[in-house]
């Protein structure tokens, strides 16, 4: 954690090292043949607003609220993605501190997370008990929603690399289950509900929507190699509670980021590569793309009716969300709305009206109003790109998009290295043809070449418009070097203003993408596990011991400062050695560890927590298992004797 930069000579742009910045940047660009598409800027926009530098006296005030005392507690929870980490944090804003890593997808040594039985089983084992996969690639997380808000349930994030998804309870910050999508690669996008279509009863999250990004054949074992014309993607679906994958839809063009409508009954998709290229010439060779939306209930009753198909060993029903499948609106599952060229975000106003596409290659924004979507599937509306209502100039490069809950959008510009603040309404003025409306608000400096971007509650019906932060993919000068590999910069901005002011830099280990802000009111973390959560708890010291069944040995043990009951175990070399370690401290913020020397074990038990462990005992000879997480005076001395004997 790092603290605000007060110096008001650090928030002066300045315009050499922008400039350096902002030529490489293009250049790189341009060298891949992308100028046409960037410079094709609308003569009719109104003038960027000069880059608006945070004023130094403003900027120290506002960096002072960021800023807690010792001992102070932050107002918001951040919950964010770990790109190739393969993790999820969990930060407190607007400290930016980090608070927690929770593991899901990969091994950790601190928790144990893949090394334990529980967790082995929740990432998934090859037969012979080694992990399936050890890398993932974490890009979105989103919590799930009741009533338009957080409701502290889950959260959920994707590994692009490996298409699976995780869930992690809000209650315990722990990833309890993880789904591998079928016949998908690059999974990315990912967006739960906010209520059911069909049942008004059911306010809240039941459903999960997964986009893939890369066209692959269908079933991929083999086949059409060389016939890339016959490569698709699919669109998910993955049950909430069960976490299963209830359906997909076989589409055309691809998928990238995912959004979902407040009334439950709208799930979209942009995407950047209709053309169905395969390399990025191919991909970038048309001058529209799509934004893709998908009518949820029509899709759940052409499963029922049995109006699917499956690919390969998967069961999951696949319907057909192909363009000429869909040409009739009144039959259609999915309406294709025309957007500019490789377009990145896609998000939901807090308002619950529009949607709006980030260009990437072209320099716009575009808004579509949903209600004109679901006209269009009711046969209202002739053409379905008659939803689009404003198509503005931005900038440069834009990516994502934030609200403030006041009728503002906050869209980042990657080759601008900005932060575009405008106005959603003034914009559809202006695209109505009122060349005076002023959309744009503001514009701010950010360091450097920003990607992600998130408000306070903007996710919500309930964006408060007080923070922003936006995950920089460069940090270049802004931190001590360390060697070749640079921090990532995520700046905290403080919106609740006219202007933005930013008031923080915090370096972050690579590479954060999506993350989202809110109260910490709506989560209510228990601190000390409910110890009947665990089939395998060893309730009492008096049930700790060895459990012998011929070479198969269970040894039980507790802990509870300082001791681990029993104090020393007998094994044999050739036994296949579980352990089931339960923790029966009951006192918040005691942990314990369990380390064995030379076998390679350590995990930790949180307090009330089972956790177990198996391995061949193959070593003979004296291990003292010990605690590794401190937790008492006599942490040191708190130790098991294994002894395996030759
Ligand atoms: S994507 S920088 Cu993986 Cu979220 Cu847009
Ligand atoms: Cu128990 Cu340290
Ligand atoms: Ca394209």
């Amino acid at each position: 954690m790092n603290e605000a930069k007060m110096n008001p000579v650090d928030e002066m742009p300045d315009p050499s090292r922008r400039k350096f910045l902002n030529t490489a940047a293009v250049a790189g660009i341009a060298g891949a043949g992308l100028s046409v598409g960037l410079s094709a800027c609308n003569k009719d926009a109104p003038a960027p607003t000069a880059g608006a530098a945070a004023q130094p006296v403003a900027a120290a005030s506002h960096a002072a609220n960021a800023h807690l005392k010792p001992g102070e507690l932050d107002t918001y929870y951040g919950l964010w993605s770990g790109g190739h980490t393969g993790d999820f944090r969990v930060l407190g804003l607007p400290s930016g501190r980090e608070l927690h890593r929770v593991p899901c997808f990969v091994p950790d040594a601190l928790v144990g997370w893949g090394h334990t039985n529980e967790s082995k089983a929740i990432m998934g084992t090859k037969p012979d008990g080694s992990l399936r996969y050890t890398v993932a690639d974490t890009h979105h997380t989103h919590a799930s929603y009741k009533d338009g808000n957080y409701d502290g349930r889950y959260a959920w994030i994707n590994d692009k690399i490996n298409s699976r998804i995780a869930r992690i309870r809000l209650d315990y910050f722990i990833c309890d289950k993880i789904t591998e999508l079928p016949n998908v690669q690059g999974f990315h996008g990912i967006f739960p509900d906010k209520r059911d279509p069909v049942d008004p009863a059911i306010n809240y999250t039941t459903r999960v929507f997964c986009g893939a990004e890369f066209h692959i054949p269908l079933p991929n074992d083999g086949r059409d190699l060389d016939a890339p014309e016959k490569y698709r993607t699919l669109f998910s679906c993955v049950d909430a509670e069960s976490m299963e994958v209830r359906w997909q839809v076989l589409i055309d063009g691809n998928c990238d980021l995912a959004a979902t409508s407040y009334d439950g009954k709208l799930a979209a998709t942009n995407q950047y590569n209709t053309e169905g290229g395969y390399h990025y010439e191919g991909m970038m060779s048309a001058e529209r793309d799509a934004c893709l939306f998908f009518n949820i209930a029509r899709i759940e009753q052409a499963v029922k009716d049995g109006k699917f198909t499956t690919f390969g060993t998967s069961k999951v029903p696949v319907v057909d969300g192909t363009k000429t499948a869909n040409a009739d609106p009144k039959t259609a599952l999915v309406a294709y709305v025309s957007v500019p060229k490789n377009p990145h975000g896609v998000n939901a106003s807090p308002d619950g009206k529009y949607f709006i596409c980030a260009g990437k290659l072209s320099p716009t924004g575009t808004v579509i109003e949903l209600s004109k979507v679901l006209e269009w599937f009711d046969g209202k509306l002739d053409d379905v790109d008659k939803a689009i209502v404003a198509e503005v100039e931005l900038g440069l490069g834009p990516l994502h998009t934030a609200f403030d809950g006041r009728g503002n959008a906050y869209t980042t510009l990657f080759l601008d290295s900005q932060i575009v603040k405008w106005n959603v309404e003034a914009a559809i003025k202006f695209h109505a043809g009122d060349k005076g409306a002023q959309y744009v608000v503001d514009r701010l400096d950010v360091h450097y070449q920003p990607g992600h971007i998130n408000a306070s509650q903007s996710e919500t019906m309930f964006a408060d418009g007080k923070w922003l932060c936006v995950g920089c993919k460069f940090s270049k000068d802004r931190f001590l070097p360390v060697g070749p590999l640079h921090a990532e910069t995520e700046q905290l901005v403080d919106i609740s203003g006219e202007k933005m002011v930013l008031v923080a830099d915090h370096p972050v280990r690579p590479e954060p993408h999506d993350f989202i802000i809110f109260k910490r009111e709506l989560l209510s973390p228990k601190q000390v596990y409910d110890i009947n959560e665990f089939p395998l708890a060893v309730k009492d010291p008096k049930e700790a011991g060895v459990f012998r069944d011929g070479n198969k040995v269970t040894v039980k043990i507790t802990s509870l400062a300082p001791a681990f009951e029993p104090r020393e175990f007998r094994l044999k070399v050739g036994d296949e050695v579980t352990i089931i370690l339960t923790n029966l401290d009951k006192i918040e913020d005691l942990t314990h560890g369990f380390a064995i020397p030379k076998y390679n074990v350590n995990f930790i038990v949180n307090p009330q927590e089972t956790k177990s462990i198996t391995f061949k005992a193959d070593k003979p000879g004296v291990f003292w298992c010990y605690c590794t997480h401190f937790c008492h005076a006599l942490h040191l001395e708190m130790r098991s004797r294994m002894i395996v004997e030759a």
